[in-house]
């Protein structure tokens, strides 16, 4: 069924070329986050259409062979023929880079924002797509392959009374570093984008093989329930969720919050469902018009008296979880990684409609009123004393001074980018790193046992911990407001604990450090963790290194079950040789490191919160569901 190409079609594909030669330009990376760029970019095409409401469920499936399916049942995408380019609507959306907004009607595109570069790029880096349409009966489907090439036309292939679109890809594994799906990756993300679009039902399914699991999404409280679910392992102080929805000036804004007992602050800001992790005018807008509010109502209760100082923003937002979702017609996004919000005009809209409808619920519910301003007021006292102690502790400790830990062994160079230092669990492990380093560029570390839990203590006690004394001393940056990546000794922070639960909790400590009081150092890409294998396996004489149980089996059907002379399980790193150490996981040439980024840090803060926290069921919970599927060694 091939076609005569004319002139325009050349360019398209010259178009889609130039993604195959720069992916990352396009999709950020051809890492495994690159590849799952991929399903975002078609899902949020379906989530457009139910934001236009027209969609109320959307499928999302990893079929055998990680090609990857997505179903909605919308309108579907339009099939005649677009007169300026003489070819069908589809062909446009899936040859053409940057069709994606052409046939919304308007609306607060998802799929025009931040890598919402639109479905003819993932075509391009795909090995083969498919598309059918459901729509007036009839089933319409056409083929490319090779990188966006048509192999066939648009055309009926059959009858239906669905309506809808499917989309089957297969990702170019030429391309990408790895084509493998992360099945929890995709549930993290479809997860929170099921909170962000209330009503709509999205269902997760994995169907490869002994992988074989789905899951459904649907939220019909939207971001209040994302609240709820932030805060479910959390001691909530009140049941209520705060909730705020209102348009104006064309911006549509929603927020969520509720405040629980901890010491640290979760806000999640998005804008037309793209997570703005740096925050921007929205938030802005939000915390000024939450402060006044509060302040206003301290007044009018009676709370605060007339000698007494208003609270300040860090006093209300003591363990407040906040969701905020806005809708933008243009949106502006800023900074390095352009994930901060620059309209201007979005601050005095989100500030007015939370201020109106929060002074409305302090009237409604004012045990809740009081509750609130009470943890503000506690607070307010608790950063006076905290503020006294770590003056005292900086000046105690000299924290700002060039004095080394003891504990540390130095690297000899002292250009911090060549520099690379190995926080290590525990003093033997410790030992052994010592002697596997490259002394010239390798610092080491050693932690002694658990770091505190930094999300149940405030400032003075966190600053009061040896094990952060000496990582703020070694990393030379300090700590919160005073953090200066500028100082940073090492450009590579490399987390090394051993492969048990242990392991895992201390990772998932520092992580929650770094995440709470230095995530520069994670949304710039400074902090490893360290892969130590799991086993050594020896036969006839030569040795393999294994990382897990399933790498472990698929080396037995390769070298044969037969002759192996030893299996060697490392309990931990201070049951390896030092030698052994170097080649596996520390030598340049030969270890794997895993660069940790912020869903990571969000992810180990919720695992975290899950494991320490005071509630024991979800710990529980957490434990055997992880301990089926292997991934917690208990
Ligand atoms: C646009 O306006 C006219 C009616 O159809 C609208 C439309 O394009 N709807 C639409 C597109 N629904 N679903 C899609 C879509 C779904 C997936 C999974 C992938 C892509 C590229 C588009």
């Amino acid at each position: 069924m091939s076609r005569e190409y004319n002139e325009n079609q050349i360019q398209v594909l010259e178009g889609l070329e130039a993604v195959r030669k720069r992916p990352g330009m396009y999709i950020g990376s051809t890492s495994s986050r690159g590849l799952h760029h991929l399903v975002y970019e078609i899902v949020d095409n379906a989530v457009d259409e139910a934001l236009a409401g027209f969609c109320s469920e959307i499928d999302v499936t990893i079929e055998p062979g990680n090609v990857i399916c997505v179903r909605d049942n919308g309108r579907g995408i339009p099939t005649g023929i677009q007169h300026q380019k003489g070819i069908s609507a589809v062909e446009v959306v899936f040859t053409i880079l940057h069709a994606g907004g052409k046939f919304g009607g308007g609306g607060y595109k998802v799929s025009g924002g931040l890598h919402g570069v639109g479905a003819s790029v993932v075509n391009a880096l795909s090995v083969w797509l498919e598309v059918k349409v459901f729509s007036e009966g009839n089933i319409h489907f056409q083929r490319y392959e090779n990188g966006g090439h048509p192999v066939t036309p648009l055309h009926v292939i059959g009858t239906t009374n669905e309506r809808g679109t499917e989309i089957r890809f297969l990702p170019d594994a030429t391309i990408f570093d790895t084509i493998e799906f992360d099945y929890d990756v995709l549930k993290q993300r479809l997860r929170e984008t099921a909170f962000l679009t209330k009503g709509l039902r999205i269902n997760l399914h994995d169907k490869r093989e002994g992988k074989e699991q789905s899951k459904t999404f649907h939220y019909e409280g939207g971001i209040k329930e994302f609240v709820t679910y932030i805060n479910k392992n959390r001691t909530a102080l009140y049941d209520k969720v705060f909730y705020a929805e209102g348009e104006k000036d064309d911006v549509m804004v929603e927020v969520a919050f509720q405040h629980n007992d901890d010491y640290t602050e979760n806000i999640h800001t998005f804008v037309n469902n793209i997570n703005t992790t740096d925050g921007g005018t929205h938030l802005v807008g939000f915390r000024s018009g939450l402060l006044r509010t509060l302040n206003n109502y301290g007044r009018k209760m009676g709370l605060l008296k007339e000698s007494d100082k208003n609270l300040t923003g860090d006093d209300v937002r003591e363990g407040l979880t906040t969701v905020i979702s806005v809708k933008v017609r243009e949106p502006q996004f800023e900074g390095q990684t352009k994930t901060k919000l620059g309209n201007s005009e979005i601050k005095g809209v989100v500030d007015s409609i939370v201020s109106e409808q929060l002074t409305y619920f302090l009237e409604e519910n004012p045990a809740i009123g009081k509750i609130i301003f009470e943890k503000g007021l506690v607070a307010s006292r608790a950063r006076e004393a905290a503020k006294k102690a770590r003056e005292l502790v900086r000046r105690k400790t000299g924290l700002d001074s060039s004095r080394l830990p003891g504990k540390l062994q130095d690297c000899t160079d002292k250009n911090p980018e060549n520099c690379e230092i190995y926080l290590v669990e525990g003093d033997s492990a410790g030992g052994s790193a010592k002697q596997a380093r490259d002394p010239h560029t390798q610092a080491v570390l050693p932690l002694r046992g658990k770091i505190l839990n930094v999300e149940k203590a405030r400032i003075d006690r966190i600053l009061s911990s040896d094990e952060i004394k000496n990582m703020i001393t070694a990393f030379g940056t300090g700590i919160s407001e005073d953090f200066d990546i500028s100082k940073l000794r090492y450009h590579k922070i490399v987390i090394m604990t051993d492969a048990d639960v242990d392991g895992a909790h201390i990772r998932t400590l520092l992580l929650t450090f770094f995440y709470r009081y230095m995530q520069p150092l994670i949304t710039e890409g400074k902090v490893y963790v360290a892969q130590p294998p799991l086993y050594r396996v020896e036969k006839n004489k030569q040795h393999y290194y294994v990382y897990d149980d399933r790498e472990l089996e698929a080396l037995y059907e390769k070298i044969g079950r037969t002759g192996i002379k030893d299996v060697q399980r490392y309990k931990g790193l201070g049951e390896m040789d030092f030698d052994q150490l170097r080649d596996t996981t520390m030598a340049k040439e030969n270890r794997i490191l895993k660069k940790v980024d912020l869903n990571d840090a969000v992810l180990a803060d919720e695992i975290f919160s899950m494991l320490m926290g005071d509630k024991v069921e979800p710990r529980r919970n957490f434990i055997t569901e992880n301990a089926a599927y292997g991934t917690l060694d208990i």
